[in-house]
């Protein structure tokens, strides 16, 4: 049989995973937090959630709004906590990607030197085994291991479960809860039950793996926890006082780690985004953001009720244009371009080329919805005008005053957001007019609304007025690619 020692990769893999595995938790719990309600259906309607870690209760009498719900968990459990979904996703992906690399590192080295026989069954009787040193554990008693083995045969079947189950299920369901994936692959959404199933597993997944946490720890310590560090830091069992001391220090590092990057992430707040997000969005610019969308659902899977995010304009210029149904409402196209134009919604409506999209549409906060959506896609306006050459990204501009109609919200000024050109030009890019086959409600975002579908949806700027052409948004706002990114650190490009 094979000599299952405790090489060195294998020791550092374990404890890096440990760090990247733990910030994984607290992040994710940071957005689950943001809309802590879990649902087995697309539609997320309010009152079909099966579980919710919340006790706030929503207005029957008046419109509320998404980021009415959210919740503001504390650091301890989440990161970085209190109410930043920004920054806590800005942890959560750049952690998915070292835990990647270091669950590849791991996988490829156990491939390429053998030790894949650690978790190698070789025979069928390992399930009555294991059986039995459950019901041996469970009467406090210690099972034997098996034959020249370092494990027991309930030891060995679970850590092969967390490798190669639970790890991949984390990453496939956290996968299927990325606009862009279900945008390009509809038919992998429905494959785990649809986008709000998926994230109800992928929660199922985090309380495994908080449990097998929980388990493992105290096992080392039930069987010795000298001697099992020990292996785990020097390969051998011969320093088992060292193990101790140094076990200790590891994991009071890990615990420093994250207490530093909670510290420092909620007093420089904008400087962890840039950090964070240059990673990550240098990451999904290859990977994520080509996919283009192929969704087209039926007409009965539309949702009986779209949830909203965002307060409609309260100003008396927007309720007198929506009083005579947008007539005097006017989208101006303009900045670097050829011909600068501007429409009348009843131009736009006789434009040539009206599309029309069943679509699921994701917030950054958790909850999706299906809608129809129809009106004049962005790159036959791109087209009309005519960008210049140094065009390079679209602003587009809402009638919303975020401090004024949304004031339970951090920041003021007007909504914007920052697209690139490449993305105005996606088939699936659309100033839509309609929903669900009628005229766009005002709280969906009357009279013109952008929709991006391999976006998060709070790319999808409504009631906009104004598009401009520009080559370069550090000057915008402050200059971080949109009103969410500027005022609660959110990521520029949203493909997950
Ligand atoms: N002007 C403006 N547009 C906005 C928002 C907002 O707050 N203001 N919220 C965004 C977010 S976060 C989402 S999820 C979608 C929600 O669209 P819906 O209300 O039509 O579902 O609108 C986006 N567009
Ligand atoms: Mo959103």
């Amino acid at each position: 049989m094979y000599e299952l020692d405790f090489p060195v990769w294998i020791r550092i893999t374990h404890w890096v995973n440990l760090l990247f595995i733990t910030l994984l938790i607290r992040s994710g719990v940071e957005i689950l937090g943001t809309h802590p309600k879990l649902y087995w259906r697309n539609d997320s309607k309010p009152g079909t959630e099966w579980a919710r870690f919340t006790r706030k209760t929503m207005p029957t009498d008046k419109l509320y709004d998404t980021l009415d719900e959210e919740e503001s968990y504390s650091s301890l459990v989440s990161m970085p906590g209190h109410k930043q979904l920004g920054l806590g996703r800005h942890w959560h992906f750049f952690s998915v990607i070292g835990w990647i690399l270091t669950g590849l590192t791991y996988v490829i080295l156990l491939l390429a030197t053998g030790q894949w026989h650690r978790y190698w069954p070789y025979s069928w009787s390992i399930f009555p085994t294991a059986w039995h040193d459950l019901l041996t554990y469970l009467s406090f008693n210690l099972p034997p291991l098996l034959p020249g083995q370092p494990y027991d045969a309930l030891q060995k079947l679970t850590y092969a479960f967390v490798v190669f189950v639970l790890a991949p299920f984390q990453i496939l369901t956290g996968a299927a809860q990325s606009p862009a994936i279900e945008a390009r692959f509809p038919r992998y959404v429905r494959l785990w039950g649809g986008r709000q199933a998926a994230r109800s597993l992928h929660f199922f997944g985090l309380i495994l793996f908080v449990l097998f946490i929980v388990v493992h720890v105290t096992l080392i310590a039930v069987w010795g926890w000298g001697m099992l560090t020990s292996l785990m830091i020097f390969g051998d069992v011969e320093s088992r006082q060292w193990a101790i001391v140094l076990s200790l220090v590891i994991i009071a590092a890990v615990v420093a780690v994250h207490w530093a990057a909670t510290k420092y992430t909620l007093r420089y707040p904008r400087r962890t985004q840039r950090a964070l997000g240059a990673v990550v969005m240098g990451v999904r610019k290859w990977s994520l953001k080509p996919l283009v969308s192929k969704q087209n659902y039926s007409a009965a899977e539309l949702s009986p009720e779209h949830r909203v995010n965002g307060k409609p304009p309260i100003s008396d210029d927007y309720k007198i244009m929506a009083a005579h149904n947008f007539a005097d409402w006017r989208l101006e196209v303009a900045g670097l371009v050829e011909n600068p134009m501007t429409f009348t919604l009843q131009e736009l409506q006789e434009l040539s080329g009206t599309q029309t999209q069943r679509v699921l549409h994701n917030c950054v906060q958790g909850w999706s919805s299906i809608g129809e959506w129809s009106g004049v896609p962005l790159r036959t306006i791109v087209e009309l005008v005519g960008p210049l050459p140094e065009a390079r990204f679209l602003c587009v501009l809402s009638m919303q005053d975020s401090g004024r109609d949304e004031p339970s919200a951090p920041g003021q000024g007007q909504f914007y957001e920052i697209i690139d050109l490449s993305l105005a030009r996606h088939p699936d890019a659309l100033l839509a007019y309609e929903m669900n086959g009628g005229l766009l409600p005002i709280e969906h975002g009357a009279p013109l609304r952008l929709r991006l579908e391999n976006q998060v949806g709070f790319k999808m700027a409504k009631w906009i007025d104004r598009i401009e052409f520009v080559s370069d948004y550090s000057g915008i706002g402050e200059g971080m690619g949109g009103w969410r990114e500027d005022n609660v650190f959110y990521d520029k490009n949203v493909e997950i």
